[in-house]
């Protein structure tokens, strides 16, 4: 399998986080993909490529123009107003604030385009964010082009990035933007599989009234977990998108026998779909050993993950998400991918 990587990704880094009152150095780090492309030669995989430059348009396909706009001028005007160091948000126009209309002030600004203060920004940040999309639509180009699979080793992540908001480490959506890239190339119909620990809230949004992109997702139950507003069963899509949303909240504790079940059920819906491509929002935060989240999956179910997608015979994007344990994301996560191969 050919995997797509940029090294543009480094520069976005050094970013902090909120982790129970206190501010740290944020999990989603450097590192994750530098040890997974490292993985990636030590199996031996496939091919390693270069993104090629794309503009910006397939975002503004899934992305509201003004919020792909403030992201490419946030930092910027950071610092202009005096600021150095990780661009956080700290204010949201939650009920009962105007949140009917862009604010002026980059503090503002960064609240009213993100739902958490998890998505944040330093110097490197936005040719970051910029490379890996470029990584999402360079891989789907592969998959286009006859491959039966690529691998986007996007970094940052997209799946908590909505049509107008960022959050959970994510700014452009790269797998929405991929499924829509793939519609506006040919495709009828898409599944994106999201199999992130956590509820794909972008993804759902972006999709939601839609009929040509079936979206699939397993997650720890939002009534205890991040990102909680969103990702319970009883949304289902909405207008002509009705029925073609479906979400699989788990519990703390959540183990293979019973997640496996779940994967199962979704790879039935994705293969009655008969999608012309399936997406996947690999995420390996379902480790037991991740330092964020409640699963208890172990490093040998995830070669079996890969299998259970590769029996669906689907021309199939992986595109990275999630997973936090460092050293071993890179295990689980080529895992599944040697897993879909064998
Ligand atoms: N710091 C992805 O896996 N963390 N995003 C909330 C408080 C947010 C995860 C806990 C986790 C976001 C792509
Ligand atoms: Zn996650």
């Amino acid at each position: 399998m050919k995997s797509v990587y940029s090294e543009r990704h480094k520069g976005h880094a050094g970013n902090v986080e909120l982790v129970a009152g206190a501010i740290v150095p944020a999990f989603e780090m450097p590192s994750r993909a530098e040890f997974i492309r490292a993985r990636i030669d030590g199996v031996g995989l496939g091919p390693v490529l270069s993104p090629q430059a794309h503009t910006l348009d397939a975002a503004l396909r899934v992305h509201k123009p003004d919020f792909i706009d403030f992201l490419g001028r946030a930092y910027p005007m950071w610092k202009a107003a005096g600021r150095e160091g990780t661009a956080m948000p700290f204010t949201w126009p939650t009920r009962g604030l105007r949140g009917d209309r862009p604010p002026e002030s980059i503090e503002a600004l960064l609240g009213y385009y993100s739902f958490d203060a998890g998505a944040t920004l330093v110097e490197g940040s936005w040719d970051a964010i910029k490379s890996s999309y470029e990584v999402a639509l360079t891989a789907a180009g592969l998959v286009k082009g006859g491959e039966k699979s690529a691998f986007a080793l996007c970094r940052p992540p997209g799946h908590h990035a909505g049509s107008g908001f960022m959050g959970g480490y994510c700014f452009i959506n790269n797998a929405a933007v991929a499924a829509q890239w793939f519609l506006d190339n040919g495709a009828r119909k898409v599944a994106i599989l999201d199999v992130d620990y956590h509820h794909g809230n972008g993804t759902q949004e972006i999709f939601y009234e839609r009929d040509d992109v079936l979206v699939l997702n397993l997650h720890g139950d939002p009534a205890n977990e991040y990102p909680f507003f969103l990702g319970f069963a009883d949304e289902k899509g909405a207008g002509k998108g009705e029925g073609f949303n479906v979400n699989y909240p788990m519990p703390a504790g959540t183990t293979f026998e019973v997640w496996g079940a779940a994967l199962d059920d979704a790879c039935a819906k994705a293969a009655a779909y008969r999608p012309d491509v399936l997406l996947v929002s690999l995420g390996v935060d379902t480790f037991e050993k991740d330092p964020i989240s409640a699963f208890k999956l172990k490093t040998e179910h995830y070669p079996l993950i890969g299998a259970r997608i590769a029996k669906l015979g689907l021309p199939t994007l992986f595109v990275m998400e999630g997973g936090y344990a460092v050293a071993e994301i890179a295990v689980n996560a080529v895992g599944v991918l040697t897993g879909f191969e064998d």
